[in-house]
């Protein structure tokens, strides 16, 4: 049995297998960031490189060995595997390694337990959680209790983890069944929305990119923002007005890392559901990464996993008061359609409004709108959702002279206002 109490020190293992596409240095940095958002001390990392992997020990049984008597000169009292291991692989090791052993997925599962703080956020890492041990549970009839404590068995709320089988199956459901009414809530919201025909932007990216940071600094809010990863969880909307007065929803979503253990995405389609409503997608990227390339495909992958690729897509850099003039100019040349801000010195931030203008311009109209007055209270929703570039009044109506949206101006002429498009 291992010690709760006991402060976790942790020899980190990444292991290469065949080819790689990324630059290893990169991926330990990453792999380190993990480890430290989970609170954890890293002892020490060992590289291994294999062209592939062994089906019982994950690594060739010599350098388990290795591994093990490290962990005795290190004084290590977990190894943590930046790759994601089987049930059998993961047992096997351990049994030689005689300390707690645990996955990429259990990792990054642990660091969304101790940042779920909303009820939902809680729901979802949770069923997450259950969801992977009960993948390791079948069949098996092992007792995960000889995990003792600490992380991997961490639950959302400083709780522990259920390990019972049949209590999981339970808790799964009733887990899903609550996530459900979730679901029915965020609807009523999301009709309410379509029904206003609100514009809406939703945030998407790696972890760590400055999502939240944009958030706040367009929308005037203060969500919690943080150099460890997986800071955000919970879905979050707030609007802001474009110079225009068009009135925008922005919408903070959970970030992506790469190789995402399926698990996740799986228990987060409910907050991710947001996305599908979308007007469009900012996807922002970390300028300042030295690994650009596979910070956006690790987004995409997950976009296309969603079947969201389709959707308009604006590419955000942010973070460029980090980069020098040189390497901007070469960002700006690979991605000549991007916007390039940095949201915390809040720089090119008009820029970035400006091209969402842009981008939802084209589906705007001139048009003149003439509103009776028994029907002025609509004057409001005017306001807030057309470029009114002129107003006059007639004895019995104000006409108002405006830029708007087609689907604006159909739900204005369904209250009775009466439309008049420009061409
Ligand atoms: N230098 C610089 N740092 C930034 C900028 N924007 C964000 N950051 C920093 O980057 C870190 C991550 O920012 P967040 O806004 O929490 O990132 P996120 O994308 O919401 O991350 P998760 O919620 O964890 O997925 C924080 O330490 C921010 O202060 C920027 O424009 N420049
Ligand atoms: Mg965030």
């Amino acid at each position: 049995m291992y010690q709760t109490e006991q402060k976790e020190k942790a020899l980190l293992v990444m292991v290469e297998v065949g080819r790689q596409n990324w630059q290893t240095e990169t991926l330990i940095e990453e792999f380190k960031n993990l480890v430290a958002s989970s609170g954890i001390e890293v002892v020490d990392l060992v590289l291994v490189k294999r062209k592939e992997i062994n089906p019982a020990f994950f690594i060739g049984k010599g350098k388990v060995e290795e591994l093990a008597a490290k962990a005795v000169e290190k004084n290590a009292n977990v190894v943590i595997f930046n790759n994601n291991l089987s049930f059998t692989q993961q047992r096997n090791l351990e049994d030689i390694l005689g300390i707690k052993t645990i996955d990429r997925t259990q990792l990054i599962l642990d660091i969304f337990a101790k940042h779920a703080h909303s009820q939902e956020g809680m729901l979802q890492v949770e069923l997450a959680q259950l969801q992977y041990l009960f993948g390791r549970l079948k069949g098996k009839g092992i007792m995960l209790s000889r995990l003792g404590g600490g992380i991997g068995t961490r639950g959302p709320g400083e709780k522990k983890l259920e390990v019972d089988r049949r209590r999981i199956v339970d808790r799964i459901r009733s887990l899903q069944e609550k996530l459900g009414e979730v679901k029915k809530y965020r609807e009523v919201i999301r009709k309410k929305r379509k029904k206003e025909k609100t514009l809406i932007c939703s945030l998407v990216g790696y972890t760590n990119a400055g999502k939240t940071t944009l958030f706040n600094t367009l929308t005037s809010s203060t969500q919690k923002i943080s150099d460890s990863l997986f800071t955000t969880l919970d879905t979050v909307s707030r609007s802001f007005t474009l110079h225009n007065n068009l009135k925008i929803i922005l919408t903070d979503t959970v970030g992506f890392i790469y190789n995402l253990p399926p698990n996740l995405i799986e228990a987060f389609k409910a907050t991710l559901e947001e996305l599908y409503y979308a007007d469009l997608l900012l996807h922002i990227i970390d300028a300042s990464s030295k690994d650009i390339e596979r910070l956006k495909s690790s987004t995409d992958t997950v976009l296309v996993d969603l079947k969201l690729l389709d959707k308009p897509t604006l590419v955000v850099f942010n973070k460029i008061d980090k980069i020098s003039d040189f390497e901007l100019k070469a960002l700006k040349n690979t991605y000549p359609d991007a916007v390039f801000v940095s949201a915390s010195k809040k720089i090119n931030i008009d820029k970035l409004k400006e091209k969402i203008y842009e981008i939802f311009s084209k589906t705007v109209t001139e048009a003149i709108l003439k509103v009776p007055f028994n029907i002025m209270d609509l004057s409001e929703y005017i306001y807030a959702n057309c470029e009114v570039l002129k107003v006059s009044y007639q004895s019995n109506a104000a006409v108002y002279f405006a830029k708007a949206r087609k689907e604006k101006l159909q739900y204005l002429q369904s209250k009775g206002v009466i439309i008049e498009e420009i061409k």
